[in-house]
């Protein structure tokens, strides 16, 4: 089935934050935030402001009724700065005007002045201070101590991967109108539309049951809406609570570059052991999380880190120990992958350093540690592994020894020109690793003229997420997909909904919308075999009809569905969902926190020009395990976009915060994001369909983030074309490989004498 909203969205109907109409007498917000990283507030003048033309009222943490805090799993985030600015960019007021122009030049008079305190932006001088956002954590397996006394080999070195702009195409937002008895409605877009609420409600002071969030769809969230969100949602209902009028924010491009956080850059040490045979005998590693300036996720995201630090391979002596570390900058998020990226790079660059230590493939060492069925992962679980048949299936059906012989002889016919060809293999755990939050609803209505409404606890944010509910509806009931309708997501539909995330909400939201129609089905087949006087095994609904023992009837989906009404059978299901199997305990830093793991191996060629430090990425290749896949041409979208987010990342995204914490690439003319001309030329994807234990929904398995992480690939081909071009290069392990840093590593020396 082709995306549902593929209509709307090429005739520009999609209706996004901004799109929805507007009640009359709409005002419009705007921040005032920070332009210094750390200090005390001496002062803030809002007078001039205040007179400009346009301008209702302006709100600062004084006029916030409830709580001055929207920290979701640490308290410790104001919603407007009180007394101290923690990062540039820290909402410290909020302009109300009649105009969005209007309160944006009136954000422009507002004068503040910051006594100055020590600004910290890199996470290693945190973790020297002890800024810690919470202690630091261990996984360990085996006993690496013991371990080195095995290793014919042990390498060690550092690896650096910076942050990255979410750049959602919608910018962050929220509308929120008033209605009676001070209940409050907020149109927002967020992929945790409970969040919102509960945030707004602690804000507020008022219950949850006030405060109405609805979300028809995202223009991209990538995680940057996950916890995010809230702060507009919560600041345009303060503002509307006090003024009794609706109030909207819909932030522009530099603003939301500014005061939103990102993916979490790391710095991370390594140290990793090998015996004769290649095998990796053991493993330390040190990660030092830039968190930012409050917890936001990060608490959760170094945890994802940890869980990922092996990738795809079994190591049996591990000890992994983590610093979230608190800087003055905007406190990071969520970013597909959530951490998990961050881990993968550093055991990728280890291979890396060690297989040019011992001058022999990083493929050899690859390969001959992949996990296998029944190894156990540095927290205990037991892995059900698909590392073995990707890799294979990919080294043969795509010919690596063909692909690495055409390499080799392009270098050695090319002097000013080299290719660089690398593999990456993928192995990500779904569920979100706090347990309880692996949950959802759904709440399905078949009305009396057989059509059927869906509302999920699932956020549409172009994942294709609401397709697959109505396939799941449409294949239950089993009727034409055009009578089903997927609904808004909406606090007063479905409650206490998890966010939007962690590749999940098709299985759970899925599996929910199954139970619900299941149900109803049900009820539906108990009248029918009242009316046949048949056995209800007999039943069936097929193709818009009811059959009997396999014979068709006359009586129609719609003949079905009236007869049920008119015996007064319920028409509607409410259903929860929660896998189960699934728990983690953190003092023993072992469990079995994934329902279980998506894998797959991609292979990258590129080509760098020995001139310009310019390259293009050929070809990647890949082969990825999609269980049985719900929807191949969503999940293929997912798998293509995901690629080229990770290889923006891995490749030409720098993010640059100045000393001062000021972030220079605040706008899209310094931030360079991949575009058409930097896509792969080719990229090819075989499904590795398994058909094992159904796990999620009808055999499928996750796509949302795993497929990010084969952009790790095109980082270890542009270091492999390097090494072609100049074989004593020393290449720091600091990603992105921008193109100045590959002219960097092609001419060490002659760069420095020139200098
Ligand atoms: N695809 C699009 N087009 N837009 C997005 O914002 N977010 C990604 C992924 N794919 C995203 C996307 C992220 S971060 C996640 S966690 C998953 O979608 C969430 O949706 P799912 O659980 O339905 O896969
Ligand atoms: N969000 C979250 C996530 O809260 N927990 C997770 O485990 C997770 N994983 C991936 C993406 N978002
Ligand atoms: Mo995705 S980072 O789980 O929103």
């Amino acid at each position: 089935m082709m995306n549902i909203d593929s209509y709307t969205h090429v005739r520009g109907e999609s209706v996004y934050l901004d799109d929805i109409p507007l009640v009359n007498g709409t005002l419009f917000a705007s921040v005032f935030d920070s332009p210094v990283a750390h200090g005390k507030i001496k002062s803030l003048d809002i007078d001039a402001a205040m007179k400009m033309p346009g301008v209702v009222r302006i709100f600062t943490a004084a006029d916030i009724p409830g709580e001055n805090q929207i920290g979701g799993i640490i308290a410790d985030e104001e919603l407007l700065a009180s007394t101290h600015v923690h990062f540039c960019g820290m909402p410290v007021a909020l302009v109300v005007a009649t105009s969005d122009e209007a309160a944006k030049a009136a954000v422009k008079k507002i004068k503040i002045e910051i006594d100055p305190l020590p600004v910290i932006t890199d996470p290693r001088e945190a973790k020297e201070k002890n800024e810690l956002i919470i202690p630091p954590r261990t996984f360990q397996l085996g006993d690496t101590t013991a371990a080195w006394t095995q290793c014919d080999y042990i390498i060690e070195g550092s690896t650096a991967t910076n942050g990255q702009e979410h750049l959602y195409i919608e910018t962050q937002g929220a509308y929120a109108v008033p209605q009676e008895n001070s209940a409050i409605r907020i149109y927002s877009s967020t992929q945790g539309p409970t969040q919102v609420q509960r945030t707004t409600a602690r804000v507020l002071n008022i219950p949850m049951n006030f405060i109405e969030v609805d979300t028809t769809r995202l223009g991209g969230g990538f995680g940057g809406k996950e916890d995010q969100a809230s702060a507009w949602g919560a600041m345009c209902a303060l503002a509307a609570w006090h003024l009794k009028k609706p109030v909207k924010y819909s932030l522009h491009r530099m603003e939301d570059m500014r005061m939103t956080g990102k993916r979490h850059p790391y710095s991370s040490d390594f140290k990793i052991g090998l015996n004769k045979d290649y095998k990796i005998v053991a493993y330390e590693v040190t990660f030092f999380q830039n968190a930012g300036a409050a917890a936001d996720l990060s608490p959760a995201v170094m945890e994802r880190t940890l869980f990922h630090c092996t990738n795809s391979y079994f190591i049996p002596n591990v000890k992994a120990t983590a610093y979230s570390c608190k800087t003055n900058l905007p406190p990071n998020t969520a970013f597909r992958g959530f951490g998990g990226p961050q881990g993968m790079f550093v055991i990728e660059a280890a291979i890396a350093e060690a297989a040019a230590a011992l001058n022999v493939s990083p493929i050899l060492i690859q390969q001959k540690n992949l996990l296998k069925t029944g190894d156990e992962f540095p927290y205990g679980q037991i892995a059900q592994s698909e590392a073995n048949e990707c890799w294979d299936k990919a080294v043969n059906l795509y010919d690596l020894q063909k692909l690495q012989q055409e390499v080799d002889a392009y270098n050695n016919n090319n002097k000013l020109s080299k290719k660089g060809l690398a593999l990456m293999p993928i192995c990500f755990g779904i569920s979100f690793t706090k347990t309880l939050m692996n949950q959802a609803r759904a709440l399905v209505h078949v009305y009396t003229d057989g059509s059927v409404g869906v509302s999920t606890a699932g956020v549409e944010m172009g994942q294709g997420l609401n397709t697959k509910i109505l396939q799941v509806a449409a294949s239950i009931f089993s009727i034409n997909p055009e009578r089903i309708k997927v609904n808004t997501t909406n606090t007063y539909r479905v409650a206490n909904t998890s966010p939007t995330a962690a590749s999940a909400s098709s299985d759970l939201n899925g599996k929910a919308t199954e139970i619900a129609c299941v149900a109803i089905l049900q009820r539906l087949k108990e009248v029918a075999a009242e009316e046949f006087t048949a056995d209800i095994s007999s039943i069936e609904v097929k193709e818009d009809c009811v059959f009997v023992n396999g014979k068709q009837t006359d009586w129609s989906w719609n003949k079905l569905v009236q007869a049920a009404f008119v015996k007064r059978v319920s028409l509607s299901e409410h259903a929860h969902y929660a896998p189960p199997g699934i728990w983690f305990d953190t003092t023993k830093e072992k469990g079995h926190p994934f329902t279980y793991h998506v894998y797959g191996t991609a292979i990258t060629t590129v080509t760098i020009d020995c001139l310009r430090g310019i390259y293009e990425v050929d070809s990647v290749k890949i082969v990825h395990d999609f269980g049985k896949s719900m929807n191949p041409i969503i999940d293929i979208g997912q798998c293509e976009g995901a690629l080229v987010q990770g290889i923006g990342w891995m490749t030409m995204e720098e993010m640059l915060y100045d000393k001062e914490g000021k972030l220079k690439s605040n706008a899209l003319s310094t931030y360079k994001v991949p575009d058409i001309y930097s896509v792969p030329k080719e990229i090819t994807i075989h499904f590795l369909e398994t058909e094992k234990e159904n796990l999620a929904i009808f055999r499928s398995k996750a796509v949302g983030e795993p497929p990010l992480m084969y952009g790790i690939g095109a980082y270890f081909a542009l270091f492999n074309a390097i090494k072609a071009f100049n074989p004593a290069a020393n290449i720091p392990y600091d990603a992105p490989m921008t193109p100045e840093k590959v002219l960097m590593s092609l001419y060490p020396q002659t760069l420095k004498e020139n200098k």
